[in-house]
């Protein structure tokens, strides 16, 4: 029996097994509207068999973008682009999931093709950024960005909310908040790019207060019955582990109380400097213990696209959903080539009838 091809019931949604694609941004929208390359993405890799498609990393705001080509959802033209991509992946059996977010002090880059950095300054395509601190990243995005006023806090707060519900008419049936990647969210709980000196900065608790909150005026407006979670960034790799983890995982605790429904395990990259230990599945185990200590239900991605490793995971109670990206752009039926791999006999379990029908029996 495979515990990967098992379903999976979190609030009143049911995802066919433990398998999610994670947001990836494809930096292909105009003004932030997504098009015919999104449909065609969203709905080739649903039809392959994952349970969950959760859309790219789309900003609340215009200068929350990562790139001038990231999706958005600020305006009602961008959620209704968003109406096909929905029903196509809810066509192919997935269950349709959007994140939302704020790129913070690493908005208006260049595409990871076309270079990667922030926008030259005088460059019209770029803008101006904001963060808790006037702090560069550096590295590759040195540009300094404007210290956030207590006004601007506000006001991203309600652009969460105001995206949220545009998600949910849109019909989504899954909200992630991306709070990772040394984006906004993430820069206000890192005390690298946080030396704020009001409410929002200095202990932790300060430092936790703008992603608390967000949260919390979300669960608002994201219906009860839908899950709501959280991509967080629980490590740094910066060598200040341990405080990092003990204080996420506090975390954690207090988004679970606020509402969240699960978290995706993640890396920080709040700063360019770091020893990250790349390798096959190496967040399983931080993973496992945020479920542990948190007492939550945890995703997590980041080299679990083989088949052994996906099932392991789940089997070893690891994780509860495993994230699966890059392989699947690679090969848009994963799920599929997975289950085969694992011995599960069912095509029927991971592809719809016009398709299962025929690999079955022949
Ligand atoms: C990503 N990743 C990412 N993460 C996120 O939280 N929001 C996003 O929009 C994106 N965008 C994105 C684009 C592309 C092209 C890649 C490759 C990655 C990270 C992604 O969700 C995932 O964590 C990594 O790809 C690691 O998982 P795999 O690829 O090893 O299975
Ligand atoms: C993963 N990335 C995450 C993104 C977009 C770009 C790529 C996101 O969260 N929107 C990544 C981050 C850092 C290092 C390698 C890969």
């Amino acid at each position: 029996m495979s515990a990967l091809f098992q379903p999976y019931k979190l609030k009143d949604v049911t995802l066919r097994n433990r398998i999610a694609v994670p947001p990836m941004c494809q930096y292909s929208a105009v003004d932030g509207v997504a098009n015919d390359w999104h449909l065609s993405h969203y709905a080739s890799i649903a039809r392959g068999g994952a349970g969950l498609v959760i859309v790219e990393a789309t900003a609340v705001a215009p200068e929350g973008r990562i790139t001038p080509g990231c999706t958005g959802l600020w305006n009602n033209e961008q959620a209704q682009a968003f109406v096909p991509i929905v029903r196509a992946i809810k066509a192919a059996g997935a269950v349709p999931g959007i994140q939302i977010g704020h790129a913070g002090r690493k908005a208006s880059a260049n595409r990871p093709w076309e270079g990667d950095d922030h926008i030259a300054e005088g460059d019209a395509r770029g803008w101006q950024t904001i963060a808790p601190s006037a702090i560069a990243y550096g590295g590759n995005l040195p540009k300094t960005p404007r210290a956030m006023t207590l006004d601007d806090i506000a006001r991203v707060r309600q652009n969460f909310v105001d995206t949220a519900r545009r998600a949910l008419e849109a019909g989504f049936e899954w909200l992630e908040l991306h709070f990772a990647h040394g984006y906004l969210a993430q820069s206000f709980f890192s005390a690298h790019s946080n030396q704020r000196d009001d409410i929002y900065g200095g202990s932790v608790e300060n430092r936790s207060r703008f992603l608390l909150e967000t949260l919390k005026a979300v669960r608002e407006v994201w219906p009860e019955h839908l899950p709501l979670t959280v991509r967080f960034g629980v490590i740094e790799y910066d060598g200040r582990d341990e405080q990092t983890l003990l204080d996420s995982i506090g975390l954690v605790r207090q988004f679970k109380d606020a509402g969240m429904d699960m978290i995706s395990v993640s890396v920080g990259f709040t700063i360019p400097d770091t020893s990250i230990p790349w390798g096959p599945a190496f967040m399983g185990p931080v993973a496992e213990r945020v479920r542990r200590e948190a007492g939550v239900p945890v995703s997590s991605a980041w080299g679990f696209g083989t088949p052994e490793i996906a099932e392991r995971v789940v089997r070893e109670q690891q994780l509860d959903l495993v994230m699966v990206g890059r392989a699947h752009l690679a090969n848009p039926h994963w799920a599929y080539f997975a289950a085969k791999e694992l011995g599960v006999e069912r095509a029927s379990w991971t592809l719809p009838a016009p398709y299962a029908h025929w690999l079955e029996r022949y």
